[in-house]
């Protein structure tokens, strides 16, 4: 249920202005191209929330610009740093096949792009078609760096939907908002010791929604006319907060998430983590009139986020602006419930033309903890400082892209000796446990053969807190192929797996107090980021990387990289 508190403010300062109508269009690009995308990445005052402050942008645009595609094309993007800080630029779910050098993070796969320098992104769209986003990869900048990927399917292939194709598709981009500059609280919390303020604002398309003060025009709105279907592309582009998205009085039928196509179901509502993508479909039948479509968290354990609520408007053609719009029912935060019900039903289209090819062999076996710990720091405001792990390993950043150390083969910057199983095994989500000073800081990757198939399964652990953490990786997709609450059972819970049609995709929510397994299969040569799509997480070493080894044919290595990489 919506809490009535924050829709009773709707109900008193409702005055909302067509502002930002967007529906994107329909038009289909040519065949097999060369797309070309200029970046400028610069500062720009942003008004929301009652005040303008700057913020860093593309193109002076809040979100950025989409990219609009088509499978098979090619991609220039020339990224241009006119702000003040590094920068890099993370296309999220593309697989950039031999091509880690346009896939982005910072410090894994390119040195930062410097104030005042460019690089072009290059790389092919092949074999994927759907929903993706791209997001800075550095710092907490993807707070206000982000922006939609849409790849249309290939010339006369049309959706595999189970509704009439789409009248039209709009992308809904979901974000937080911060009142402040976000490096600035990032900065103030570290220094501290302590998890960062946490936002101020929920956004729709770059838009907290009439909720918020000074914010009525700042509301994203969507006309539609009744009768017809709609496809919305939605993203979580949060930093911190998975979010359950949902439209008042409207169904939702999921047809695809991370751009892998998958069995139609219909729901109220959806959860969507960060770093991932969901589309669904929406029919426009019911009585015209106006109703929001709100986003706000999940969150599961009593830690303190921002739980606000952004709202955007459905508007049927022809009902005037002045009608109050019929508010949503979203699941309760706290609904693990619904969290687990949904994504039980999530299952991989599995179609002759679209197959689930689930590695059914399994060549290497990887078991990662995760976990929080703290650890000694003088100038905290405690003395310590939070940090977190993978098998007890918080993940130290190094001052050269790792991808260019494994391609040059440059000594010293990383070893990879990251270890298949945590060092001591306990029990991990029993009675909690009190964060152990100790936890190791360091650049340790797991180095996997070419082409052999991979289980990991990530297990959350009760080290100062269970919780649920996205977790993407980067190069590939991944099946996922069984989940459970409390510890993973090695002799009985492989028994379970879905191997048949799994969700297939980039990016998976562990839930909380549990584990997650998840298979794929490393043909794709390169140094691939593992982390968990909380920056929160992130920055304090939720971390890690795999270095898929070159196979042996004359296709099967890492490409040279372009010439205008940056260098550190
Ligand atoms: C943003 O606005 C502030 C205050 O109005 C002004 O001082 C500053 O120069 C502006 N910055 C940019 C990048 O426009
Ligand atoms: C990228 O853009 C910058 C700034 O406009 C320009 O100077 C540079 O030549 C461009 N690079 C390429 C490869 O086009
Ligand atoms: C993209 O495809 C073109 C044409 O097949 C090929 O020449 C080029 O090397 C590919 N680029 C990458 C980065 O894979
Ligand atoms: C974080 O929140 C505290 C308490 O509201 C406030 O005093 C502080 O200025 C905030 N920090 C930043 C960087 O805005
Ligand atoms: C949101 O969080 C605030 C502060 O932690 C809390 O007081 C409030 O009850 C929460 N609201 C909901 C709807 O959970
Ligand atoms: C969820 O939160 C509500 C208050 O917002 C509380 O009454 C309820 O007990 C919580 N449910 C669970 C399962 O924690
Ligand atoms: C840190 O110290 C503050 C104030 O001394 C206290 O309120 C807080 O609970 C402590 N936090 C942690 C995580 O230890
Ligand atoms: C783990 O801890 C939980 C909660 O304390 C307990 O119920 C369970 O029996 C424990 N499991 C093992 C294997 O000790
Ligand atoms: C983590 O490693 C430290 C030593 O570096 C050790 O003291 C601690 O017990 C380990 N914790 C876990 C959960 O393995
Ligand atoms: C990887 O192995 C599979 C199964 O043996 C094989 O079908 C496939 O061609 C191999 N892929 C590459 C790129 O070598
Ligand atoms: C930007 O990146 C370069 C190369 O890694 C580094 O030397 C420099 O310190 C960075 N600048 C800032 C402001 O972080
Ligand atoms: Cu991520």
């Amino acid at each position: 249920m919506a809490s009535t508190s924050s829709w009773k403010q709707i109900l008193c300062g409702l005055a909302l202005v067509f502002f930002g109508l967007f529906l994107g269009s329909f038009t289909s690009p040519a065949e097999a191209a060369i797309k070309n995308y200029q970046f400028d990445i610069q500062v720009k005052n942003v008004s929301r929330l009652c005040h303008a402050k700057p913020i860093v942008t593309v193109n002076g645009r809040f979100p950025g610009p989409t990219i609009y595609v088509r499978e098979g094309d090619s991609v220039l993007v020339n990224v241009t740093n006119h702000a003040q800080y590094n920068m890099s630029i993370h296309w999220h779910g593309l697989k950039q096949y031999r091509n880690g050098w346009a896939d982005g993070p910072a410090y894994v796969t390119q040195c930062p792009i410097q104030t005042g320098n460019s690089y072009t992104y290059a790389f092919n769209v092949t074999g994927q078609r759907g929903t993706l986003w791209w997001h800075a990869h550095i710092l907490w900048l993807r707070a206000t760096v982000y922006g939609a990927i849409v790849i249309m399917p290939k010339q006369g292939t049309p959706f595999p939907f189970p509704l009439p194709q789409p009248y039209r598709e709009a992308e809904i981009v979901l974000g937080e908002w911060w009142n402040v500059d976000v490096e600035e609280v990032v900065k103030q919390g570290n220094n501290m010791g302590l998890p960062p303020n946490s936002s101020d604002a929920h956004t729709i398309n770059g838009k907290p929604g009439p909720l918020f003060p000074c914010s009525e025009k700042h509301t994203y709105v969507l006309e539609v006319e009744q009768g017809k279907t709609y496809l919305l592309r939605i993203i979580n582009a949060a930093l911190n907060d998975v979010l359950f998205f949902g439209i008042a009085g409207h169904s939702l039928t999921v047809v695809e998430v991370d751009a892998v196509y998958t069995k139609p179901f219909t729901t109220q509502a959806i959860l969507i983590a960060p770093g991932q993508t969901t589309n669904v479909l929406v029919q426009a039948n019911q009585v015209p009139n106006r109703y929001f479509m709100a986003a706000r968290p999940f969150m599961d354990v009593p830690i303190p986020i921002d739980n606000k609520t952004a709202a955007a408007i459905l508007q049927y053609r022809g009902v005037p602006n002045s009608v109050l719009p019929i508010r949503p029912q979203l699941p309760s935060s706290n609904d693990t419930t619904f969290a687990l019900g949904y994504e039980n039903k999530l299952k991989s289209l599995n179609t002759p033309k679209f197959p689930a090819n689930v590695p059914l062999k399994v060549d290497r076996h990887l078991f990662y903890t995760i976990g929080f710990g703290k650890e000694s720091c003088p100038s905290c405001l405690n003395g310590t400082r939070f940090v977190a792990s993978l098998n007890n390993i918080s993940f130290e950043m190094p001052q050269v892209a790792l991808l260019q150390a494994h391609y040059f083969n440059i000594k010293g910057v990383f070893k990879t000796d990251f270890p298949d199983k945590p060092p001591t095994s306990f029990n991990y989500t029993g009675a909690p446990l009190t964060a152990n000073l100790g936890t190791s800081s360091a650049t340790r990757l797991s180095k996997i053969a070419f082409n052999s198939t991979v289980e990991l399964v990530l297990q959350d652990t009760n080290l100062l807190t269970v919780e649920s953490h996205p977790f993407h990786l980067h190069g590939y997709n991944f099946f996922v192929v069984g989940t459970g609450i409390g510890n993973f059972d090695p002799a009985t819970d492989p028994a379970k797996y879905n191997l048949v049609d799994p969700v297939e995709r980039n990016t998976v929510a562990v839930p909380t107090g549990g584990w997650t397994a998840i298979r794929f299969r490393a043909d794709n040569p390169g140094v691939w980021f593992l982390h968990c799509h909380l920056e929160l997480h992130t920055g304090w070493g939720l971390k890690t990387a795999f270095v898929v080894e070159d196979g042996p044919g004359a296709s099967q290595s890492v490409l040279p990289p372009p010439k205008d990489l940056p260098q550190c």
